[in-house]
């Protein structure tokens, strides 16, 4: 599939270093230190059934910002993210509102795409649907069957084929819950703890066989189409190998999402499959997590279409954490617009304070853990005050734009 088009990332001098990033794993920080020089990232990508929010926003400005704090770090990224494009809630949308699932899906990834340039997203070098993966699903399945860890259930209508969890080496070390929590949240986010036939509850499905008026494809295991993990699971080890860098997406990925792929991951290929699973903070509005299937969204492209400028959207989730939960409101397109505004005049001015400070404490707060809040701190106080440099303006608006990917 196609991304879309990168934006133009300023080369600082570099003076090497590394980022230190949260594992949720390890629940502790750990270093990325990529083999070869090259960090391989797999980031999870929407499910296309509706337009971008800004919880998805704030997820992908977040990995952004890693991208960016990695290239400042010297090393080469190799970046992938998947589309689930083909999927139950895609394809419950699309027969409710009367819609064919495949141009819905088009639709919204054409609107994703816009919505990312806009807000100067660094694109993936490989952007994945889950149809156009489903070749290399199929082979992910056929190799965890040889392991034994993958079974069909006895049903005469739909004998589907699930992977048993249980068998995969350190099940459960991502997500920590108690049996019963897992199974509260693997029902609540797209599991079938009931299903009938299954080794245990929370296995998970791996390819579905074909219902009427569903998708399906042909393959070794029957008519069908890939589950949801699987297609995570075999994107990643096909575009960047086993034991890559770091896994991401949002903290409502932990579980069941992440723990599937990162089990099925280990069970395939005998290594780990990521060195370190990173998770972004949940947006809300009005009290709930903001989502598709609640209906409480705030578009990126409607808060475009209504005047906001891409920059203030941005500078107005990068003032949070990554990995806080907040609430959107009002006030905060209003003060990032402001602050925007003030960075803007901070950078015209015939002269302001040498850069080389400024950039040495943007690179140290990004580097620990990603703290884009302490950074702009240090903006507003490099913007308050004044100097003699001539050359600081350019300089901090290219360091700006290189490490926050804000173009002032
Ligand atoms: N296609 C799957 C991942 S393989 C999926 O979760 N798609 S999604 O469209 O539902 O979400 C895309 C990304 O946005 C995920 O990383 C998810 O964690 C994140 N996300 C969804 N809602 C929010 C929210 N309210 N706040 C922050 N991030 C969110
Ligand atoms: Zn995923």
């Amino acid at each position: 599939m196609r991304a879309w088009t990168a934006p133009h990332v300023p080369t600082l001098q570099t003076a090497g270093g590394r980022l230190r990033i949260h594992d949720t794993a390890l629940d502790d920080l750990v270093e990325v230190e990529p083999d070869n020089n090259e960090a391989r990232v797999y980031v999870c990508g929407i499910t296309p059934y509706d337009a971008t929010h800004l919880g998805h926003a704030n997820t992908y400005v977040a990995y952004d910002l890693m991208y960016r704090t990695l290239l400042d770090c010297g090393h080469r990224v190799l970046y992938t993210q998947n589309v689930t494009d083909v999927d139950d809630p895609l394809l419950e949308r699309a027969a409710q509102t009367g819609v064919n699932w495949e141009d819905l899906a088009e639709d919204q990834v054409v609107l994703f795409r816009e919505d990312m340039t806009a807000l100067r997203v660094l694109p993936p070098q490989h952007y994945v649907g889950a149809v156009e993966a489903i070749p290399s699903v199929i082979d992910l399945i056929e190799s965890l069957k040889l392991t034994g860890a993958v079974y069909q259930v006895e049903d005469d209508d739909y004998p589907d084929w699930y992977f048993e969890v249980r068998r995969a080496p350190g099940f459960g070390r991502l997500s920590k819950l108690s049996d019963s929590e897992a199974l509260a949240l693997f029902a609540e986010r797209g599991g079938d703890p009931e299903r009938a036939g299954k080794r245990d509850p929370l296995d998970c499905l791996v390819w579905r066989m074909e219902r009427p008026g569903e998708p399906a494809w042909d393959s070794r295991l029957g008519r069908g189409r890939p589950g949801w993990h699987i297609e995570c699971t075999a994107i990643a080890l096909q575009h960047l190998g086993a034991d890559f860098d770091v896994q991401g997406g949002g903290s409502d990925l932990v579980f069941p999402h992440h723990e599937m792929c990162a089990a099925e991951g280990a069970l395939a290929t005998r290594q780990p499959f990521a060195k370190a699973y990173v998770h972004s903070g949940m947006v809300g509005l009005h009290g709930e997590k903001m989502s598709k299937s609640r209906g409480n969204l705030v578009l990126v492209s409607r808060l475009r279409a209504s005047g906001a400028d891409p920059m203030a959207i941005r500078l107005g989730l990068l003032a949070h954490h990554y990995r806080t939960d907040w609430e959107w409101t009002a006030d905060s397109l209003r003060e990032a617009q402001h602050r925007l505004q003030q960075w803007r005049d901070a950078v015209a001015r015939p002269s302001a304070p040498s850069a080389g400070a400024l950039i040495d404490e943007l690179r140290a707060a990004l580097r620990a853990d990603l703290d884009a809040p302490a950074a702009l701190a240090a903006m507003d106080a490099w913007a308050a005050q004044s100097g003699d440099d001539p050359d600081a303006g350019a300089a901090v608006t290219e360091a700006i734009d290189a490490l926050l990917g804000v173009r002032l």
